[in-house]
């Protein structure tokens, strides 16, 4: 950054040139040393910064700061404030030159003298042309004449009808502007050499003034809130400062005066006049005034209420004054979270405490009470006061499940941090609320409550939550988190999710190696299934199943069905879905016979048998592309649960392709029996295939369910004495025990226990 260095403010925005003012202002011990020619070293030990600045003989400088900010944006306070060091340092040096030419002294000896009338004559005479030029350069000088009159020189500036309204537009409010900001750059000055009567006289001028131009014509008002700000932040410095009676008493005239004025706003984000002048308000007069004044502001109308309340309710605190008024109460209890809100970002914290020990926080809805007690929380540990924030914590904690909070209670006093989590543990029933389980189970292991986290963890049911929280168990109860793992585990694959399922084991799986637990869990989760196995087929009278494969294992059906209708189609018979009915379960020549029969063709044996080995052809081809991702959803893991629960499985189909397709599905190995087409005699209904296969199973049929998607299927299995579930449509199959859509609705054990 290359800065002139006598010009340094127009070259920084204001902010930036206040936060540089402030820092000089706070920094009091540092040097500033020249190496060489031209370069300078400004070393600040309180606070801490190092700056190096080099010189140019034209005035050209720049400046180079170790600190973070610097090295990010190229520019920070600390150069700032350096050059400004730097600049004062060399216009004393060149003053001390001066002083001794006398140049100087001659003109502010001459100033002196001059009252305003001269001085004014003195400046158009050297400036007729141009009246803002005029008044900047009287805005200079003016502070240097006896009796300087700044209010003159505003209203004089700001342009006025003759009716007295002022009438301002975009260029001359920028002289105004301009003038009020030469003033404040004096007024600052002033203030830093503790010149106290000369600056409160430019700060009543120009603060009244700004007020003025704010009511009269707020649509500038934006623009001129930046003169206001810096205006109200050196009234605020000003009354820092130790001065006399008679200086307090300006201050706090100018303050009530100005605020008392009808459509007085306050600016966010300063401080009141009437909070910056409150040192000054001391007799228990000028307080109830005060206090009346600030009370007159608070109505449900105005829109700045809130902050009028902050002040009300400082007044209240630290004075004692009760209010007359009910109806204030009334206004300010309805708003109270608000005006939290509002003393947070004033870091009002004695007032946020003192707010809160006058309100009931549980009459306010949720997540309103939470934000209130969360502010005081933050109140109470900024201001180190531990009860209430031991208070604020626990009700936090206890009420509003806030981790954050209960953290800092257990820091404050563990006892009471486990005591809250015992009460939410007792009130919340296991998955009832999420945050609630996060709230517990970050408590539990936080506070090392090894015995609640399991309990809790076992109650959950939620192997996520487990695999979050087992690293704390691990060490101390192994073998209980491995039997948590594994009776999850089995739950979650008895849900049949499919893939998401599986992905979520594999997940766990990889988990579990991580944290060497993998061993452990498999081993009970083999214990589980043994017992399992034990449990149901003691239980059940139910051995065997038998499953037909169209319909129930695959959806062949179609094919089927597409195959006939291009065959009719060629012997000039369209057939309809009806038809599928009676060909499903049917053998291959009984599906054409009823056809022929149903659309009155006559056919010879000979040409029967060749139609019927084209539509074979026909199913043939269209199955071609059939893979194990064709089995219907849930029938894998179903098979397996069965084998695990210790049942026999057989696969009874009409089909005499039953073989080539159950290949296809890779799952040919998984039956015990597979008895088809080319075993029977007779087609379904006759019950032959289903005696068949509990021959095979060696079962007696009533210790057989029989899986059927067909009519003439469940009409067979019946037949046969077996019990039957239709897969399908319950009012077309509702001959069947009980039916269900596919078999990823139930589990083998589910279906034993239905049957019992
Ligand atoms: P194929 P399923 C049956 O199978 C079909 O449901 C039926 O539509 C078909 O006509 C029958 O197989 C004969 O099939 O022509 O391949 O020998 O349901 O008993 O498994
Ligand atoms: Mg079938």
């Amino acid at each position: 950054m290359k800065v002139v260095l006598l010009d340094l403010e127009t070259h920084f925005s204001t902010p930036q040139v206040e936060e540089a003012m402030d820092l000089v202002r706070e920094t009091t011990e540092y040097d500033l040393t020249q190496p060489q020619a031209g370069y300078f070293h400004c070393l600040s030990k309180n606070p801490d910064y190092h700056v190096e600045m080099a010189l140019t003989e034209e005035g050209f400088v720049t400046a180079k700061c170790h600190c973070a900010v610097f090295k990010r944006s190229k520019i920070c306070p600390h150069a700032i404030a350096s050059l400004m060091i730097l600049r004062d340092h060399k216009i004393r040096n060149r003053r001390v030159r001066s002083k001794s030419k006398h140049e100087k002294l001659l003109l502010d000896e001459v100033l002196r003298k001059l009252n305003i009338t001269e001085l004014r004559k003195f400046i158009s005479d050297y400036g007729h042309s141009h009246s803002a030029f005029r008044a900047e350069v009287l805005a200079y000088y003016l502070h240097r004449i006896r009796k300087p009159d700044y209010h003159h020189l505003l209203t004089d500036m700001t342009p006025m009808d003759k009716f007295g309204v002022i009438k301002l537009n975009r260029n001359n409010l920028k002289s105004v502007r301009n003038i009020v900001s030469i003033l404040l750059r004096q007024a600052q000055d002033l203030l830093k050499d503790n010149a106290l009567p000369q600056t409160i006289q430019i700060l009543e001028a120009v603060i009244h003034h700004l007020y003025r131009l704010m009511i009269k014509v707020p649509q500038f008002q934006d623009q001129l809130a930046t003169e206001l700000k810096h205006a109200l932040k050196l009234f605020d410095a000003f009354c820092q400062l130790p001065m006399a009676p008679r200086l307090q008493k300006t201050a706090l005239t100018l303050a009530m005066e100005v605020s008392a004025r009808d459509g007085f706003i306050l600016l966010k984000g300063t401080h009141t006049l009437l909070r910056s002048a409150e040192p000054f308000i001391l007799e228990k007069k000028a307080r109830i005034a005060a206090f009346q004044l600030v009370e007159s502001k608070i109505s449900l109308e105005n829109p700045q209420r809130i902050l009028w309340a902050c002040l009300w309710l400082r007044w209240t605190r630290v004075w004692g004054i009760e209010s007359k008024h009910k109806k204030i109460k009334t206004i300010l209890k309805s708003s109270t979270p608000d005006i939290l809100t509002e003393l947070q970002s004033q870091r009002a914290y004695d007032d946020i405490l003192f707010v809160l020990s006058n309100t009931r926080v549980e009459q306010f809805p949720q997540p309103i009470a939470h934000h209130m007690l969360q502010i005081g929380l933050k109140a109470a540990r900024l201001l180190g006061d531990e009860k209430s924030g031991q208070t604020f914590a626990y009700a936090l904690s206890t009420i509003h499940h806030d981790k954050d909070a209960w953290e800092t209670l257990f820091s404050l006093d563990a006892d009471r941090a486990i005591k809250s989590l015992t009460i939410v543990q007792e009130y919340n029933k296991p998955n009832e609320h999420k945050e609630v389980e996060d709230f517990l189970l970050h408590g539990f292991q936080l506070s090392g409550q090894k015995k609640m986290l399991l309990d809790r963890l076992a109650a959950l049911d939620d192997i996520h939550q487990l695999m979050r929280y087992d690293s704390s168990l691990i060490a101390s109860h192994t073998v209980a988190l491995a039997e948590l793992y594994a009776r999850q585990m089995n739950a979650l694959r008895d849900t049949y999710g499919g893939e998401s399922v599986r992905r979520q084991l594999t997940t766990i799986v990889y988990h579990l190696k991580d944290v060497d637990l993998h061993t452990l869990v498999m081993e009970e989760i083999k214990k589980m299934e043994k017992t399992d196995t034990q449990t149901n087929t003691a239980s059940s009278t139910i051995k065997g199943f038998i499953f037909d494969l169209d319909g129930v294992i695959v959806d062949t059906a179609e094919h089927h069905f597409l195959s006939w209708k291009k065959i009719l189609k060629q012997l000039g018979a369209d057939i309809t879905e009806e038809d599928d009915r009676h060909t499903r379960g049917a053998s291959r020549i009984e599906s054409l016979e009823y056809l022929l029969a149903k659309y009155q063709i006559n056919l010879s044996q000979k040409e029967k048998e060749h139609w019927a080995a084209k539509k074979n052809d026909l199913y043939l081809l269209s199955i071609e592309e059939i893979t194990p991702r064709d089995l219907l959803p849930g029938v894998l893991a179903f098979l397996l649960d069965a084998k695990k629960a210790g049942l026999s499985i057989a696969l009874g189909s009409a089909s005499k392709n039953a073989k080539t397709v159950l290949e296809k599905l890779a799952i040919e190995n998984r039956f015990d029996a597979i008895l088809d087409g080319t075993s029977t005699k007779k087609s379904k209904p006759d019950p032959e295939i289903f005696v068949k296969c509990c021959k095979a199973m060696n079962l007696e049929p009533g210790e057989v369910v029989v899986f059927e998607d067909a009519v003439k299927g469940v009409q067979a299995a019946l037949a046969a004495g077996c019990k039957v579930v239709g897969i399908g449509d319950a009012a077309i199959l509702h001959e069947a025990d009980f039916t269900m859509t596919g078999l990823d609705q139930s589990t083998p054990t589910q279906i034993l226990e239905k049957l019992k």
